[in-house]
Parts: C-alpha cells; sequence; structure tokens
C-alpha cells in the first residue's frame, strides 16, 4: 500500500510540507490545472509540478484527474481531437514518471453534495448530501453551486449541454467510454500507466443525467470493455458505499483479487434510509462502512497500489477547500497506517 494525498497545486491552502510530515506519505495525487479541459498539458507545467512534489521528498506518480472532455462524453464528431490529446497527456506523464491516472466519465456534474458544511455532533463540518433537498434543485435556474463541479459553466452553456445530453441515455454513454477506452488504454499501457475510473458520486442519476459507474454489474461491464491492466478502478470506497445497494466488501475483494484496483479512496459515510448520506470521520463506528474489513480485503488480496484518505472534515477551526482540509485528512491517513501496520505485523487476516 503506498500512501497517497490530493494536492490541488500551489495555490492549495495545504502546503507540501506539511504533507510530508504526515507518517508514511509516499505520493502526491495532482494534476496540472493551467489547462482546460481536453488540452494537451505542457511539459513544462508537467516538470514544474513533479520539481515541486519531489523537492518536498514525495513522489510524483498519480494524477488526479486528467479530464474528459464533455464531447468525448457525448459522443461528438469533436472527440477524435479529444482522444488525441488524452493520448498525448497520457504519453507525457508516462515519461514524467506517472504510472496511475485517475478519471471520471460522469456527465457534467462530478460529485454532488445539497451541503458543504454539515454541523456534526462533535461540532466538526462535513459535506452532505440530502435525497429531498436534491429533488426540488434546478440545476438550470442559475443558482445552484455544487462542491467539484466546474461553476465557470454560465447558465446558457449548462442549458446547451443538458440539451445536448438529451440524447445520450446510458446504453450510448456506454457507447461513448467504449469508444474512449479503446482509444485511450492503447497509450496507457505504452506508457506504464494504469487508468483508474473514479465511481460516481453517488451512484445514481442525478438531474435526468445518465450515470453508469455506479454498481458491481456495471464495473464488471467497464472492466471487460477493454481487458488490461491499464483499464483500472479508482474503487471510492465513500462513492460506492453511498448506495446501500453495493456489497463493497465483496466488490473491494473481486476487484482487487482480480488485480484491477491501481488506486483506492478510502473514507467513511453515513447512509439514511431515504438515500441521504453524509461524510463522516475515517473510524468505522462514526459511519456506515467497516474500514478495518476493507483494508483486511485489501491486505489479504496483496493490494499494493495507492491509497488515499479521500474526503475530510473540518475541524480544529480549518477553512479551505470543502473536504480537503489538512487536518481530518491527516488523521483519516494516520488511522489507515494504524489498520495496515496491524495487518502487516498480525500476519493474515479473515477480512
Ligand atoms: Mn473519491
Amino acid at each position: 500500500m503506498k500512501l497517497s494525498f490530493r494536492w490541488y497545486g500551489p495555490d492549495d491552502p495545504v502546503a507540501l510540507e506539511k504533507i510530508r510530515q504526515i507518517p508514511n506519505m509516499h505520493s502526491i495525487v495532482t494534476a496540472v490545472y493551467d489547462v482546460p479541459p481536453g488540452e494537451v498539458w505542457s511539459r513544462e507545467s508537467i516538470a514544474a509540478l513533479k520539481a515541486q512534489v519531489e523537492a518536498a521528498g514525495l513522489a510524483f506518480e498519480v494524477i488526479e484527474s486528467v479530464p474528459v472532455h464533455e464531447d468525448i462524453k457525448l459522443g461528438r464528431p469533436t472527440r477524435g481531437r479529444y482522444i488525441a490529446n488524452y493520448c498525448e497527456n497520457i504519453r507525457r506523464l508516462g515519461e514524467a514518471g506517472v504510472r496511475c491516472i485517475c478519471y471520471n466519465f460522469m456527465p457534467v456534474f462530478d460529485w454532488t453534495r445539497t451541503e458543504l458544511a454539515k454541523r456534526q455532533a462533535d461540532g466538526a463540518t462535513a459535506l452532505a448530501y440530502d435525497a429531498s433537498r436534491l429533488e426540488g434543485l434546478d440545476p438550470l435556474s442559475g443558482e445552484l453551486s455544487l462542491p467539484g463541479w466546474d461553476s465557470s459553466y454560465k447558465k446558457e452553456e449548462l442549458r446547451a449541454l443538458f440539451e445536448a445530453y438529451a440524447g445520450v441515455d446510458a446504453e450510448r454513454l456506454w457507447e461513448n467510454l467504449g469508444y474512449f477506452l479503446h482509444g485511450v488504454i492503447p497509450a496507457a499501457e505504452a506508457a506504464g500507466v494504469r487508468m483508474a475510473i473514479h465511481p460516481d458520486d453517488p451512484p445514481w442519476e442525478i438531474f435526468g443525467l445518465p450515470r453508469i459507474i455506479t454498481t458491481e454489474e456495471n464495473l464488471d461491464r467497464l472492466l471487460r470493455l477493454y481487458d488490461s491492466p491499464s483499464n483500472g478502478l479508482a474503487f471510492c470506497t465513500g462513492s460506492l458505499g453511498a448506495g446501500a445497494f453495493n456489497d463493497l466488501y465483496h466488490m473491494v475483494d473481486k476487484y482487487s483479487a482480480m488485480g484491477r484496483i491501481p488506486f483506492m479512496h478510502v473514507r467513511n459515510v453515513r447512509r439514511y434510509p431515504d438515500g441521504s448520506f453524509e461524510e463522516t470521520a475515517h473510524y468505522s463506528a462514526y459511519g456506515s462502512l467497516d474500514m478495518v474489513r476493507i483494508l483486511s480485503i485489501l491486505h489479504r488480496n496483496g493490494f499494493d497500489g495507492y491509497m488515499r484518505p479521500d474526503h475530510g472534515r473540518m475541524i480544529w477551526g480549518e477553512s479551505g477547500r470543502p473536504g480537503y482540509g489538512l487536518y481530518d485528512r491527516a488523521l483519516g491517513a494516520a488511522y489507515l497506517n494504524g489498520i495496515w501496520e496491524t495487518l502487516d505485523k498480525l500476519g493474515p487476516s479473515r477480512g
């Protein structure tokens, strides 16, 4: 297990020097942020990022994300250019020593929450998703603001995107994903890079837009689209675990035994019967997921990929990017370390 930590580049209020002080930290998960989605990353920007990360004593081996242009997801005629650009990014990153590239295939919106700072019993705040509130939101009202979502869309652009997706149902999205994978996976294989698709978060349709990276059946289908170790999963426990319909332990066992998980996102989430959920501390008792069981399964299957604490709560008065403060993610990392060291020292587990 190679412990890693997401860093949003030089503008991130969390400094690399602080991340380095988290015990057992191996690598930084980051991206080039000065280029619009779909364009080629300059070699200079990649080299500068690598130099900064390595100067802090950390490895530059994981990118999250190289965004997939909407024209690829929509299957527009212009996708050829964007897929060629994507392959060029894979080649350049592979040359720079990157071994894993995380991406997602969610139409328009990335991870979706209705609240960025829901107060918890201990005074911490966390990201939350209220199912009934989401139903009442109109993304075209111009008043929607969601974390992780590119808020640079203008109202008219968003309307045009929704109209374009009216012709793309789940089956069409699968076709477009297959086309994309056949375009980029050979480039990833040649570059020594493993692509890791992040599940849709939450793992169900929102705003009438199709979402397909959601369940075991669909992850099976994704892996079958291109049978290669370079076609892998960023197995996010909080995303897949937001759906009570997912047997997370069975899934993590199956896909890690297959060697198809190059990247783990590990965090806890508390589910409610109506489909709402909120992010919690990593410690198992605070959420609906059993962290020890998840790590035991990975350990038993010899997991040697990258793992990061995913989102954290805001604690100790910290302010910053919701979900991406230093303190609670560092606590999460320490917790994951503790479980992993215990498994290392106590030997084979019954997970
Ligand atoms: Mn995640």
